[in-house]
């Protein structure tokens, strides 16, 4: 079997990347371990910025989205007895962002998939990438128990942080950058209208909280919880108990319903370099993670899947290979923006273990200054609501 361009990981990335090759009539074969329901099950970020938004109505993947997915103008900060609004578009030249979750984008993309014919193979995994110094590389990989060899003009690392395309750049030339924080997250899903119209984010002496949403009738709520917590350790209860202590809603309850998933998830920030090798591409995920509480994840790996399929276009139509040889540096320039932004909400906003009374007070002067100075809000605006794509 050989395609034009073999996509390793059907994820956001993978599935995006596939859908603009396809409408520029570029083959492409999609090679997905996991099977269809799970990966349109997998509870995973919730936040698109405008330009996600953009991509996904130019792949024509946004009839959905647009009849059911939330518009945001803004979100709130909680913090030591006070709080503040973020206004987006006022602050952004008229940016937004929309509350639409992950599973619901992928569910999208792969039902636009099925339509077209692209071929996604579900149950796929790949063991190797090979070759990608060459002009064929090869890809192999098992598909029920059969194994297989896909060759190909470009491999795509679309396979998330635990995958394997990373593998195939050399370790010399290989740089991974990382930080992991000392804390948690337990993300909860309950059957309750949210209590709020747009997202909180609450510092608290307690601990870090969130309250987003999945729709009208359904909230997702976060909070922060030491790693290795086990969420069995998490009543419905205690977890009410917890948020409402960490909103500080001055006597308010918040609405309480059935909790019908809750996980832990660590936080890590990790980039490697550079997201080329030869014909081996690297995007979202694979290349690249951010903490949650800056909501880029997802951004990142669509914003990376467009850059690519314009290169990738670009090749096809003129021959030139400029955009693919700027690949790895356009798209970092965005990711170390997006680092550093996500390491700095999660920073300013967490209460490290070890975190003495005196770096609360610089926590909560940051705070302050957010809230009254028109430029260090329009900054944290900007970057949340996402900055244009390169
Ligand atoms: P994905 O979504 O991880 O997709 C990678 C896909 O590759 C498949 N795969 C393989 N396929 C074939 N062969 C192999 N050898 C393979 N190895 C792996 C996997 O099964 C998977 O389907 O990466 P992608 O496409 O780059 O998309 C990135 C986003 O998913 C990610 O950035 C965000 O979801 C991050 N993230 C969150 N971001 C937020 O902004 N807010 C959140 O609340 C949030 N929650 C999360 C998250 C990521 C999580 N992970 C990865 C552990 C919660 C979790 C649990
Ligand atoms: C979510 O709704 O899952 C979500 C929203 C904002 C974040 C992280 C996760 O910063």
């Amino acid at each position: 079997m050989h395609t034009t361009v073999a996509v390793v990981g059907g994820g956001p990335a993978g599935l995006l990347l596939a859908r603009l090759l396809r409408l520029a009539d570029i083959d492409c074969v999609v090679l997905e371990r996991r099977d269809r329901a799970y990966v349109e099950q997998r509870q995973r970020a919730g936040v698109l910025e405008q330009s996600t938004v953009d991509a996904l109505r130019e792949a024509g993947a946004a009839e959905r989205l647009d009849a059911e997915g939330l518009v945001h103008s803004g979100v709130e900060l909680r913090w030591d007895g006070r709080s503040h609004r973020i206004d987006f578009p006022s602050l952004t030249g008229g940016r937004r962002v929309w509350v639409y979750a992950q599973t619901e984008v992928v569910k999208d993309l792969i039902a636009l998939h099925r339509a077209t014919g692209t071929p996604v193979h579900f149950e796929a995994e790949v063991r190797a990438v090979e070759g990608v110094d060459t002009e064929r590389p090869t890809v192999r990989y098992t598909h029920r128990g059969q194994e297989r060899t896909l060759t190909c003009d470009y491999v795509v690392g679309c396979d998330g942080y635990h995958g394997v395309a990373r593998t195939a750049v050399p370790q010399g030339v290989r740089r991974t950058y990382e930080r992991v924080y000392p804390y948690s997250w337990l993300g909860v899903t309950a059957e309750v209208p949210p209590s709020c119209d747009e997202l909180v984010y609450a510092h608290s002496p307690r601990g870090f909280a969130l309250h987003s949403m999945r729709s009208p009738e359904v909230s997702r709520l976060y909070l922060q919880v030491p790693n290795g917590t086990d969420p069995a350790h998490w009543s419905d209860e205690r977890i009410w108990d917890e948020l409402e202590a960490r909103f500080a809603l001055d006597g308010r309850q918040l609405g309480r319903g059935p909790v019908t998933a809750k996980a832990v998830l660590p936080l890590r920030s990790s980039v490697t370099e550079p997201m080329r090798h030869g014909r081996l591409f690297l995007a979202g995920d694979a290349a690249h993670i951010v903490p949650p509480t800056g909501a880029k994840g997802l951004n990142l790996a669509v914003s990376d899947a467009v850059v690519l399929a314009r290169a990738l276009v670009r090749r096809r139509h003129t021959g030139e290979t400029d955009l693919l040889d700027a690949y790895s540096d356009t798209c970092l320039r965005r990711v170390w923006r997006a680092e550093h932004f996500s390491y700095f909400m999660t920073t300013t906003l967490h209460t490290d273990p070890g975190q003495s009374r005196f770096d609360t007070r610089l926590q909560i002067a940051q705070l302050d200054r957010i809230a009254a100075s028109p430029h260090a809000e329009a900054e944290l605006a900007l970057n949340y609501a996402g900055l244009p794509l390169p």
